[in-house]
């Protein structure tokens, strides 16, 4: 039997070298080479092209090499068989230190130092006070979770909100849409860490971005789609926000002539807060391969009707 290999950046040789040490006398196949299609069991998918997940009659689960499966389920050809995000530790850790980057750089004002270097400028500004900056993590799943345990040390105030309540040491918990509004009130630093839903889309937009504090800043790490980028524009420009650290955006590449890429209140970073690491990687998705073998749920096991 063999598992499909779909993706056209992950690097299909090193994912080779990985799964053949775990998974011993698996097939391991490279799309478009499908071979014969009633051998693949398993396909391992990283925004497949359309169409490539077609015709498998024998699958037994689409396993996403990465945390986001918003692009899998917007294909009409995703085969109906379980589906399983990514939820590893490498993809996790890479996360958190975007994450506690972009909150020390915005914190300690290194955006400011920077601009007032390349003025030759010797001037410093009064240190923040840690204990008053609020920071909020909007969509505290596996790894908003991992983000918060990074940042308890540092003794940011911390809050959490999800769709359900979850309980975490040293993060105030806020739960449903009657909580998004005092959630962002009391959030000086917001990160955006939610999975693209149809419920989520353009879930940062006017109302809430209106709803943080003046001088607030948004980190988003997650997904382009889940901020209204004009409105985050037009919130930056009034000085409302005093600036946002964005590593996804709703067209990427950015496009060249997009205001973001110039503004002087936005740091762009090019989708690569979390790159998946062949490692453990391959160690996530062959433990989940055992799994399903075994009649057991994998890890990351996706609901479709919820999006993630
Ligand atoms: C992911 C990503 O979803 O890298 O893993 O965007």
């Amino acid at each position: 039997m063999a598992l499909l290999f779909i993706s056209q950046s992950e690097d299909a040789a090193e994912w080779r070298t990985h799964l053949a040490r775990l998974l011993p006398g698996e097939e391991f196949r490279v799309w478009p080479e499908a071979g014969n299609r009633a051998a693949v069991e398993f396909l391992l998918v990283w925004r497949p092209p359309q169409g490539a997940m077609k015709g498998f009659p024998n699958l037994r689960a689409v396993l996403n090499l990465g945390a986001g499966v918003d692009a899998v389920l917007k294909d009409p050809d995703l085969p109906d068989v379980p589906l399983v995000s990514l939820k590893d530790e490498g993809l996790a850790h890479g996360m958190c230190e975007y994450v506690v980057h972009a909150i020390l750089h915005l914190h300690r004002d290194f955006h400011r130092f920077r601009a007032f270097q390349q003025q030759g400028l010797w001037k410093s500004l009064p240190q923040a006070d840690t204990s008053r900056r609020r920071v909020g993590i909007l969509g505290f799943g596996h790894l908003g979770q991992a983000v918060a345990r990074h940042l308890v040390p540092f003794g940011f105030p911390l809050a959490g909100w999800r769709r359900t309540a979850k309980a975490a040491p040293g993060v105030e918990s806020f739960a449903g849409r009657d909580a998004l509004k005092p959630f962002l009130a009391r959030t000086d630093i917001l990160i955006v860490l939610a999975p693209l839903t149809s419920e989520t889309r353009g879930i940062v937009n006017r109302t809430t971005l209106a709803a943080l504090p003046k001088g607030a800043y948004v980190i988003n790490a997650a997904r382009g789609g889940l901020v209204v980028e004009n409105d985050l524009l037009a919130a930056l420009d009034s000085g409302h926000l005093a600036g946002a650290f964005l590593d996804v955006f709703a067209d990427e590449p950015l496009p060249p002539q997009h205001p973001f890429w110039r503004h002087p209140k936005v740091i762009v970073t090019p989708h690569v807060a979390a790159l998946t690491l062949p490692g453990p990687g391959a160690e996530e998705v062959a433990a989940n391969i055992q799994r399903i073998r075994q009649g057991e749920a994998p890890h990351g096991l996706v609901d479709r009707k919820r999006g993630y």
